[in-house]
């Protein structure tokens, strides 16, 4: 059982390097994420201490199928935005990403411009994380923000309930499909019309991209139609292996956050990620307190399982501390 809250012992390097991390020394940022990503103890400590310093960072999630161009855009967009005085962090949440492995040259060689402009790109692998994405992400997002990163990016693949989950818990939400009618199907499919605060139609070098913009357009039309979207999502055409559309998309996304702001929507993003990150933390707990509970449960099945759920309930209710 874990003892909350967290004994002191591990305060004392944490404590060092949220110190070093706020005088901007990048490896102490480094070594934070690291911990988060494991989770456990260390994870709930730095959680704790970057909570008052972060709030201040626009989040963007950039998401959809693998292959549209979702790390080259990103790569791209760090670069820039490192190149005219911010100081953009990337977290990829990819499998197939540059940094991760499995990828040719031109990307990789992408990924470390952006990190020479000034970008801080992190890269985590899916594999293994499973839920735990849900706990981690939420958490490195804000080691970066409490760290003066502004924006920060997250780069996720959509497909999987998570990864979407991820991704829409962003401010600006970006969703990336490649020309062809199947993609905008695909995208509705996974649920990122919803989601998408606005659109980017990548590799517009190839045949088809218009016709792709068109099938937006009318999917959006249609979305309009029964009406929850506040704001109709804008579509970017870029071709990102050639930077074209970049400026553009730069722009769609200031648009949107301006919109966020001025619209007063900006607290609803906040409010909306902090729960989603309760709840996340909420579940884990409890499926924690499940699995231990199940474990120690005596081999005797004369009680109905319906009666020993409740039992188990109940006493969870009672605790007053939590493992
Ligand atoms: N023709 C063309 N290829 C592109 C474009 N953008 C990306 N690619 C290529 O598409 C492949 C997948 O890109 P990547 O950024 O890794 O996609 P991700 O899986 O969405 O992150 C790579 O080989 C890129 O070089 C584009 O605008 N046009
Ligand atoms: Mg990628």
């Amino acid at each position: 059982m874990r003892q909350w809250p967290p004994v002191a012992s591990e305060d004392s390097t944490i404590n060092s390097l949220v110190e070093r991390a706020s005088e901007g020394d990048r490896r102490s940022v480094a070594r934070l994420l690291t911990l988060v990503e494991r989770g456990g103890v260390s994870a709930e400590i730095i959680a704790e201490a970057t909570h008052p310093l972060a709030g201040k960072s626009h989040v963007i999630g950039i998401t959809g199928a693998p292959g549209a161009g979702k790390s080259t855009l990103t790569a791209s967009l760090a670069r820039d935005l490192a190149e005219s005085d911010h100081t953009p962090a990337v977290l990829a949440v990819d499998p197939s990403s540059p940094l991760t492995g499995g990828a040719i040259l031109g990307d990789r060689v992408r990924m470390e411009e952006a990190t020479e402009a000034g970008a801080f790109i992190r890269s985590m692998a899916t594999r293994g994380h499973a839920g735990g994405l849900a706990l981690a992400v939420p958490g490195m997002v804000r080691v970066f923000d409490a760290f003066g990163f502004n924006p920060v990016i997250i780069e996720t693949v959509g497909v999987g309930q998570v990864e979407v989950d991820v991704a829409s818990a962003a401010d600006t939400v970006v969703v990336v499909v490649t020309s062809g009618w199947g993609d905008a199907v695909q995208a509705n499919k996974a649920g990122l019309l919803e989601i998408a605060d606005l659109f980017v139609v990548n590799k517009a070098d190839r045949p088809g991209a218009n016709d792709a913009r068109r099938d937006l357009e009318l999917m959006i039309d249609l979305s309009q139609v029964t009406g929850q979207a506040v704001r109709r999502p804008e579509i970017v055409m870029t071709t990102a292996t050639e930077g074209k559309g970049l400026n553009e998309l730069k722009e769609a996304v200031s648009e949107h956050h301006q919109f966020l702001i001025q619209e007063d929507q900006m607290s609803l993003r906040r409010s909306k990620r902090w729960k989603a990150e309760v709840r996340s933390r909420l579940e884990y707990l409890l499926s924690e307190f499940s699995k231990e509970s199940i474990d120690n449960l005596e081999e005797n099945q004369e009680s109905s399982p319906s009666s020993v759920a409740n039992d188990l309930a109940k006493n969870l209710l009672k605790k007053d501390e939590l493992g």
